[in-house]
């Protein structure tokens, strides 16, 4: 397949400043006709030819300023459409009709059928799949669109900007007409034409601009989009109080439907969401799906400013609007809920998803220079390390220089398709920094590692930090620069107080960071009078890795005492997976980690959410990732149990106690508090399950329970630990018998038998997948059932034989045609195969291969078999 490369940008020789469509809907037969105002960019040759993009398309008609085009003018194939010799006048006007098929699609890219709606997905490059065009981000247009559509079977005619007309049309059709005026590139263009119902509400922007908003479900579903109503308008209200960033059109619509690629979709004033990140109450929503709605919406919106109102000027931009956006969405759930809190889960999920990724075969910088499948490039490295990448701008330049950054950011760029470049000279200009060092971050991939010792010289009254920096090597990158590393960290005292130190040697050291730029620095601080335990990378300010020579009773400290949050949890976590990586055999250690989480269980002065968080033992895949190689996940499970065991079985009494203290009998709120309540109650149930009595423990949760977070965590528990009790059995079969109806909570049935441990759970998922409820033909079930077996069951998937591997190939294999993009994304579950024991890689390789061999592959897909296996 064809590479494309970064260093072969070149600015479009034609531009479209005006696009109208006309949508003539029909299921089998949409007629698309395109009227493109095209003007040569001033400076372009005379005499280039204009090629549009296509995908899969049949031309019916075309014309040139109102005349039809012979023939021998123009060469039109499925994938591109080229007029050898345009007019050469300043504008011309370029007519298109294309015949597409709505219910054909079942790539979901470009328009397609859900649910017996009309829906589109344009990013990245859905829009050649409706229409011939410029299909790249840096052609901005300002769009008219006109829905044509039978009024009963489509009510509702949505598209991007504020509605100009509707009217009605012969046979029972009817028309709307949307505009939107601010140009915008191809991958923001939305339709939604269906019958579905609404939920509406108002929001009176800062300077008085009165936006309508609607939020358009299942009818029947509107009461469950409530919390995204309230979601949003939070959302709106934030980026105008911290960014300044007010919304920009008349209306701001969100549509959910339930057959979608990915989370949701940033379309300029008509956002589409995958329906699970739309609807929620207590009954079908966890905890956790309520704090994904709330950033999800969030996500979506703020891109109306990081994105829309500024985009990228190509794919490898990928990050300006992306990581940028995670980053505001971070900050907006850490403002609405609890900051250190929000900032644990953030970390968790880094290293848990990016890390993997950049210290694999997929791994690629935050930028990358080239691709052959852009799909494939919505990763964690671009999204989660671009937060990271962001974050550390602001750690450097402290808030207020940073806003100061985003404000000229906004003032230069707004209107246009802009660059990593000109994002981080708007910091260098507004705060008189140089970050051409820092910049690495965006260009060079992998995970730097700092080597760290210390050193305390009472006599000179001096503590003496060696750092040694080193940058692992990643797929065509053998070779690394040194990285401008922002290390936050304090030097902790006997009474958990930080040492005001004295002048600093060996590195910049500022408002408590010290600036690693160098392979090696000895940072001397003097007049520190008595061994501090150092605690490093506070609030995670670097997505980096610690080798720290530290004693234990150091960690043992921190993760009581360190002032800050995070770190503390930190400090706990480093001990937990201390004692699993290196399966410390002294029981005096064992017995003080059981201590530890006896405190921190009942430490009233912790948010109930930190103590869940904290209590949660690193996850199999932590372990598997801090042991690198050879990786026996069977022997992880049973290392991790065993620990579970001991901690449970030493604070018995006192966990009970605490469990039955925070039953709570009150009305349901989704809030943080509440949430974290729960949290740690369910913590507290897993710890208890495995003991005495654990399996009518965790049925009288289950059958107690009011809300879906305590329903599906005593299903979770009976199911993993209790699987072939009869509690377990009619546990599963009353969550069924409850909630059969609705494919999204039918969803979390699926993913907690999918993720019970064990080698049988194979056989169990093969026969889900002849569940009535499930289908490969929708995103969420193949992701709740396959994706989850793939990703969350280590010992199942990973199945020294090879049988996971083999199912999940077929599994790829057979999505793929219909829907290239899900299969490709299933497919990275594979990712980390050369790090297993000897047997499994085998197997591994085996499957990846049979894959590789299958004949017409598509691009997304072989793109990631091969890197997977190169
Ligand atoms: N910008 C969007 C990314 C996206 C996408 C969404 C749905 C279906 C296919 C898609 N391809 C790319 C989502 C976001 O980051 O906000
Ligand atoms: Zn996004």
């Amino acid at each position: 397949g064809q590479v494309f490369r970064l260093e072969d940008y070149r600015p479009s020789d034609y531009l479209i400043p005006k696009t109208s469509l006309t949508f003539r809907l029909h299921p089998d037969a949409t007629v698309v006709t395109a009227d493109l105002t095209i003007a040569r960019r001033p400076g372009a040759d005379r005499h280039s030819p204009l090629i549009l993009d296509g995908d899969d398309l049949v031309l019916k008609a075309i014309s040139i300023d109102g005349a039809l085009l012979p023939a021998s003018a123009y060469q039109a194939t499925p994938d591109q459409l080229i007029v050898a010799s345009p007019p050469d006048a300043p504008t011309f006007r370029l007519r298109l009709e294309t015949e597409v098929s709505p219910s054909a699609n079942s790539a979901l890219m470009g328009l397609f059928r859900t649910n017996g709606a009309y829906c589109t997905q344009c990013e990245a490059e859905g829009f050649r799949r409706i229409t011939y065009f410029l299909d790249r981000p840096d052609i901005l247009s300002v769009y008219t669109v006109r829905i044509e559509a039978p009024k009963r079977e489509a009510p509702l005619l949505l598209s991007n900007g504020n509605r100009q007309e509707t009217g009605e049309l012969a046979d029972g059709w009817h028309f709307a007409v949307w505009h939107d005026p601010f140009p915008k590139p191809s991958y923001l263009f939305a339709l939604v034409a269906g019958d579905l119902g609404a939920m509406h509400d108002m929001f009176t922007t800062a300077s008085g601009r009165r936006v309508e908003l609607g939020i358009y479900v299942e009818h029947g579903k509107e009461p469950f989009a409530a919390y995204a109503m309230d979601a949003l308008k939070r959302s709106m209200r934030w980026d105008e109080e911290v960014y300044g960033c007010e919304y920009d059109l008349d209306v701001f619509n969100i549509v959910a439907v339930s057959d979608f690629n990915m989370g949701a979709m940033e379309n300029k004033g008509l956002n589409i969401f995958n329906d699970k990140y739309v609807l929620a109450d207590e009954e079908t929503a966890t905890d956790a799906d309520f704090a994904n709605i709330e950033a999800i919406i969030a996500h979506e919106y703020f891109h109306n400013w990081t994105g829309n109102r500024i985009t990228c000027r190509d794919w490898f931009q990928l990050c300006l609007k992306e990581g940028l956006t995670v980053f505001r969405d971070h900050e907006f759930s850490a403002d609405q809920r609890s900051r250190p809190v929000k900032r644990i889960a953030e970390v968790r999920t880094l290293r848990a998803h990016q890390f993997p990724e950049d210290q694999g075969p997929l791994a690629h910088p935050v930028r990358p220079r080239r691709y052959r499948e852009i799909n494939n490039f919505y990763t964690a490295t671009v999204y989660e390390k671009g937060s990271e990448v962001v974050r550390m701008i602001r750690t450097i330049l402290g808030p207020e220089g940073f806003r100061q950054g985003m404000d000229l950011y906004f003032q230069r760029h707004d209107g246009q398709a802009a660059t990593i470049e000109d994002f981080l000279k708007a910091f260098e200009d507004a705060s008189g920094r140089d970050l051409q060092q820092f910049a690495l971050w965006y260009h060079q991939a992998g995970t730097p590692n700092l080597s760290i010792s210390t050193a305390h010289d009472a006599a000179k009254r001096e503590f003496v930090v060696e750092i040694e920096q080193s940058v692992p090597p990643t797929p065509s990158e053998a070779r690394k620069r040194m990285m401008h590393i922002p290390l936050a960290f304090g030097l902790v005292g006997r009474d958990g107080k930080d040492f005001e130190h004295g002048p600093v040697e060996g590195a910049d050291v500022e408002n408590g960071v010290i600036h690693v730029r160098k392979r090696r620095h000895v940072v001397r601080f003097a007049g520190i009078a008595e061994r501090p335990a150092l605690s490093l990378n506070r609030g995670f300010s670097a997505p980096i890795t610690l080798t720290v020579e530290q004693k234990p009773e150091d960690l043992f400290f921190l993760a009581r005492h360190d002032s800050d949050a995070f770190s503390r949890w930190q400090a706990y976590n480093s001990l937990l997976t201390d004692a699993l990586v290196a399966a410390r055999k002294q029981a005096a250690f064992a017995a003080k980690l059981a201590d530890l989480a006896g405190v921190i269980a009942g430490d009233a002065s912790l948010e109930h959410a930190f103590r869940a968080l904290a209590l949660a033992l690193p996850g199999e895949a932590d372990i598997a990732r801090e042991m690198a190689r050879d990786i026996d996940p069977d022997a992880i499970f049973e290392r991790r149990e065993a620990l579970a065991r001991m901690i449970a079985q030493s604070n018995e009494a006192a966990f009970r106690e605490h469990y039955a203290a925070l039953a709570f009998q009150g009305r349901f709120r989704p809030d943080a508090a509440s949430a974290g309540r729960r949290a740690l109650r369910n913590t507290l149930l897993d710890y208890l399950a495995p003991l005495p009595g654990g399996a009518e423990l965790a049925s009288r949760h289950f059958v107690d329970a009011t809300n879906m977070t305590d329903r599906a965590a005593a299903l979770t528990v009976l199911v993993h630990r209790h699987g072939e009790t009869n509690e377990a059995k009619a546990a599963l079969a009353a969550f069924e018998e409850r909630h059969g109806a609705n494919p999204l909570t039918m969803d979390k049935w699926l993913m907690i038998q999918a993720t019970a441990p064990g080698a049988a759970t194979l056989d169990k998922v093969k026969t889900l997948t002849r569940h009535p409820g499930f289908t490969m033909s929708n995103p969420n079930r193949v992701r709740a059932l396959i994706g989850t077996f793939a990703t969350a069951n280590q010992t199942a998937f990973n199945r020294p034989d090879g049988a996971g591997y083999d199912f999940f190939a077929g599994v790829v294999l057979e999505i793929e045609p219909r829907n290239p993009q899900l299969a490709a994304r299933l497919a990275t579950a594979l990712r980390s195969w050369r790090s297993l024991e000897p047997v499994r890689r085998a197997k591994a390789r085996e499957a990846l291969q049979r894959i590789a061999g299958s004949d017409d592959l598509s691009a997304d897909l072989r793109d990631i078999v091969e890197r997977t296996l190169a």
